[in-house]
């Protein structure tokens, strides 16, 4: 039986005012690909308005300069890429100096499916030492090759499903998957000891012993792009060593915070995913 929290359970820390870059966290965000450039620019940048420190997008070199012209704050590393542009073999000395000192990763949004992309995947799971959020196609290859399985240290993972990535990773039907989101979430987060982030209205979060339902958001938040910004906000707060399970909540309910001031301002059907970057930091001043 999994213990209820609330958000005024939990402490969040302020941040040390002598604080510098290293205090707030080096992430990487890692996806994109050729026609999802977007996604990827969209965890970068909300990793940044999460409060990150530094944030480096690895992405495809086809899609490098496109994801370099959106924002300058963050940094962007190429990913091999073969003739026509799609993710090529990522050599481990590339994947060991992109984790190199970083405090969270994120991988997945717009990554694709193929099988170089799951062993991307999984060289970033059995080498990062810091938390990991899996999001997107990270976690449809999850589902493929059973990357979830034996590798060490997942606890410090957070994984981000819709209810349909939920569904491949689980073996259940959406339908089943609406209609037990807590028991399952809390099933899957205890079997893979890790925390599972069971996105959409009332997202559920949970490590299998302590669960919070989410009440923050709306559905003008149901827009492409959204749940990409959860998965670089979630590594931002990560970053800045929140546990994993505290960290995941943040992050869910400032989303939310800053999906309900989207809303206000611009309206449900008029709001767009790149909005709730804007309203995430009057998000984080509502919360302080
Ligand atoms: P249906 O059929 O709509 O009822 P996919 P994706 C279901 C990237 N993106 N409740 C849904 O159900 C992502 O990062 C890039 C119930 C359908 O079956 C990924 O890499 C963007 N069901 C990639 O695209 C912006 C729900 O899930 C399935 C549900 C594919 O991601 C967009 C759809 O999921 C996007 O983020 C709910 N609340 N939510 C960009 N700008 O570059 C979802 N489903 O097939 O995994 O497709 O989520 O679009
Ligand atoms: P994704 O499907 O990965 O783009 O994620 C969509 C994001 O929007 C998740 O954070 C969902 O929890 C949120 N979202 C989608 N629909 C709703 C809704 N009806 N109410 C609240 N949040 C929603
Ligand atoms: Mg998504």
């Amino acid at each position: 039986m999994s213990t209820k929290i609330q958000i005024d359970d939990l402490e969040f820390a302020n941040r040390p005012v002598d604080g510098h870059k290293g205090t707030f966290g080096k992430v990487a965000v890692i996806g994109g690909s050729l026609g999802m450039s977007g996604s990827i620019t969209l965890s970068a940048t909300a990793a940044l308005r999460g409060g990150a420190g530094l944030v480096t997008a690895a992405v495809p070199q086809s899609i490098q300069a496109i994801v370099a012209g959106y924002e300058p704050s963050y940094m962007t590393v190429a990913l091999p890429t073969d003739v026509h542009g799609q993710l090529a073999a990522v050599d481990a000395d590339i994947v060991t100096e992109l984790l190199d000192g970083k405090s969270a990763v994120a991988i997945g949004p717009g990554l694709g499916q193929t099988k170089l992309a799951a062993d991307l995947v999984l060289a970033v799971l059995k080498q990062a030492d810091c938390p990991v959020v899996l999001d997107a196609d990270a976690l449809n290859l999850a589902a493929e090759f059973e990357l979830l399985h034996g590798i060490p240290r997942r606890s410090r993972w957070v994984i981000t499903p819709h209810p349909g990535e939920f569904a491949r990773l689980t073996g259940e039907s959406i339908s089943h998957v609406s209609a037990n989101r807590e028991s399952l979430a809390e099933r899957f987060a205890a079997e893979h000891e890790l925390t599972v982030v069971l996105k959409g209205a009332n997202t559920v979060v949970t490590d299998g012993s302590r669960t919070y339902v989410n009440q923050t958001g709306n559905s003008g938040m149901a827009t492409g792009g959204s749940g990409d910004i959860l998965t670089g906000l979630t590594a931002a707060v990560l970053g800045q060593h929140a546990d994993a399970l505290e960290g995941a909540i943040l992050a869910v309910y400032v989303h939310g915070i800053a999906g309900d001031l989207a809303a206000e301002a611009l309206s449900q059907r008029g709001m767009i995913a790149s909005d709730l970057l804007r309203f995430l930091s009057a998000a984080w001043r509502n919360l302080s």
